[in-house]
C-alpha cells in the first residue's frame, strides 16, 4: 500500500466529510475539518459527533485523541483540499429541477487563499457534469499565480448510510482527474485508505458515473412502485409476483415503497435531467413515478378512511428508510405531514428511531398505536415492524407500503 502522509483538509463535515476526515486521520495523514456551523466543530472537538452514523462516535474519539483530526471554521494551507459539501436542487426551474452548486462554488473560494503549487483539490460531493471544471475555473479566476500548478480531480463518494465506514474502505473507488498528474496524485492518496480497486478515468466521466449510479437504482426502484400500482389495480399481491419473477436467473426487481427519500436518489438523477433534458426521457419519467407514489398511498388512506366516523390512523415510520434516524426527503415523513393536516381521522405517529423533539408532532409508543389504530399504515420496514404479531393487527385494515405486515 502507498503511504504518502499529507496535511489534508476537508470542507464539510457531514455524512461524507466526517468519516472520511477520521479515516484519513487514523491513518496517519494530518487533518482539518471545516465546517461552517459553529456547533459542529465544537462537538468533533470534543470528539463527539453531531451526525447518527454506525461506529462513527468510536472513529472520531479515536482520531480526535490520537491529534490528527482537528475541526475548524477556517481552513489553512495543506497538501490536498477535499470538498465534502452538499449539491441540493433548487426549486423546480422550467421543468427540471436544477443544481445548486452554492456551497460547491462558496468552498472553492473559501480554499482559494491557502492553496500553493503542487497542491491537490479533489471534489468528492455528487456533482453535475462539468463541476469539477467548474472548481477549477474558479481557483485559477482567484489564483491566476498558480496558473497550471493546482491539481483537481473529481472522487465520487459511493457510501450507503448505515454501512459508511465499511463501504469507505471496501467499495471500488472511481477516480477522475482533470489531467493525468490529478488522477496520479488522488490516486495516491485514496491508496492509503482504500481496499478496493481504484477505478481511473477523467473527472467528467467520473462525475457521470456517479450520477447514473443512482439513476439505475431509482429507475429500477421506479419500476417497482409502478408495478405495486398495477398490481393494486389487479387485485394482485405485488410482492408475491416480484418474488415469483426474481426466481427467473436474469430477473431482480427491487422493492416497490412509500415512495423514494434520501438526499442522494431523489436528487441527483435531476442533475442528469436539467443537464440533458431531451434526452434524460426514462429518468425524468423514473423520478416521477417514485415522487407520485406518496400521493397514492395517500389517496389509499383517504379511500379506507371513508369507511368509518373519525377513524384512527396509526402510522409506522417517517424516515427515508429502515433501521435510521434520517428525515431527509422522506417520503413517509411526507405522507405523515399530509395525513396530519387532512382532516379524515386522528393520526398516530410511531417512529422508534426519531426523537421526539426533532418532529413537530407527538410520537406514541408502538404498543398504543396497535392497540388504538383503525387504520394501520407502515410507511418503513424498521425491525421493531416486521415483528409485529399478525394476531394483534387482524382485525385492522392494514396498509402495507413495505409488504412486511403478511
Ligand atoms: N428503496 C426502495 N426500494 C428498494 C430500495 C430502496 O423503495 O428496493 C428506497 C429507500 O427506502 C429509500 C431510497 O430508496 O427511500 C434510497 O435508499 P437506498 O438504500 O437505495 O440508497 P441511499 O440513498 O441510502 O444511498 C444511495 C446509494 N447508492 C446506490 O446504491 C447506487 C449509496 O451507495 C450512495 O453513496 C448514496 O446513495 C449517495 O450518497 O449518493
Amino acid at each position: 500500500m502507498a503511504r504518502e502522509l499529507q496535511k489534508i483538509v476537508v470542507m464539510g463535515l457531514g455524512y461524507i466529510g466526517l468519516p472520511t476526515a477520521s479515516m484519513l486521520a487514523t491513518k496517519g495523514h494530518t487533518v482539518l475539518g471545516v465546517d461552517i456551523n459553529e456547533s459542529a466543530v465544537n462537538t468533533i472537538n470534543s470528539g463527539h459527533i453531531h451526525i447518527v452514523e454506525p461506529d462513527l462516535d468510536l472513529l472520531v474519539r479515536s482520531a480526535v485523541n490520537s491529534g490528527n483530526l482537528r475541526a475548524s471554521l477556517t481552513p489553512e494551507e495543506a497538501d490536498t483540499f477535499i470538498l465534502a459539501v452538499p449539491t441540493p436542487f433548487k426549486s423546480e426551474e422550467g421543468n427540471a429541477k436544477a443544481p445548486d452548486l452554492s456551497h460547491i462554488e462558496a468552498a472553492a473560494h473559501a480554499i482559494a487563499p491557502y492553496l500553493r503549487a503542487e497542491n491537490l483539490v479533489i471534489l468528492e460531493s455528487t456533482s453535475p457534469v462539468g463541476t469539477t471544471e467548474v472548481v477549477e475555473n474558479i481557483i485559477r479566476s482567484l489564483r491566476p499565480d498558480l496558473e497550471g500548478r493546482v491539481h483537481t480531480a473529481h472522487c465520487p463518494e459511493r457510501v450507503l448510510p448505515g454501512q459508511i465506514l465499511r463501504e469507505l474502505v471496501d467499495n471500488d473507488r472511481i477516480i477522475g482527474g482533470t489531467t493525468k498528474a490529478a488522477m496520479i496524485k488522488a490516486r495516491t492518496l485514496y491508496k492509503t485508505f482504500c481496499n478496493g480497486a481504484i477505478l481511473e478515468t477523467d473527472s467528467r466521466t467520473a462525475e457521470l458515473s456517479k450520477l447514473v449510479e443512482n439513476s439505475f437504482r431509482d429507475v429500477n426502484i421506479a419500476f417497482a412502485n409502478e408495478l405495486s400500482v398495477i398490481c393494486d389495480r389487479l387485485g394482485i399481491n405485488v410482492w408475491e409476483t416480484i418474488a415469483l419473477a426474481n426466481r427467473h436467473p436474469r430477473v431482480n426487481i427491487l422493492q416497490p415503497g412509500p415512495g423514494v427519500g434520501g438526499h442522494c436518489i431523489a436528487v441527483d438523477p435531476w442533475f442528469i435531467v436539467s443537464s440533458a433534458p431531451e434526452e434524460a426521457r426514462l429518468i425524468r419519467t423514473a423520478r416521477e413515478v417514485n415522487d407520485a407514489k406518496p400521493q397514492w398511498v395517500i389517496d389509499k388512506v383517504r379511500c379506507k378512511a371513508a369507511r368509518f366516523k373519525d377513524p384512527v390512523i396509526g402510522c409506522l415510520g417517517i424516515t427515508f428508510k429502515s433501521n435510521i434516524d434520517d428525515l431527509r426527503e422522506s417520503p413517509s415523513m411526507d405522507i405523515v405531514k399530509t395525513l396530519l393536516d387532512a382532516n379524515i381521522g386522528t393520526v398516530m405517529v410511531c417512529d422508534p428511531n426519531v426523537a421526539s423533539h426533532k418532529v413537530p408532532f407527538p410520537l406514541h409508543d408502538l404498543k398504543e398505536v396497535l392497540k388504538k389504530s383503525d387504520i394501520l399504515l407502515l410507511l418503513v420496514d424498521h425491525h421493531e415492524f416486521t415483528e409485529i404479531d399478525s394476531q394483534i393487527i387482524k382485525d385492522k385494515v392494514v396498509i402495507d407500503t413495505k409488504g412486511v405486515l403478511r
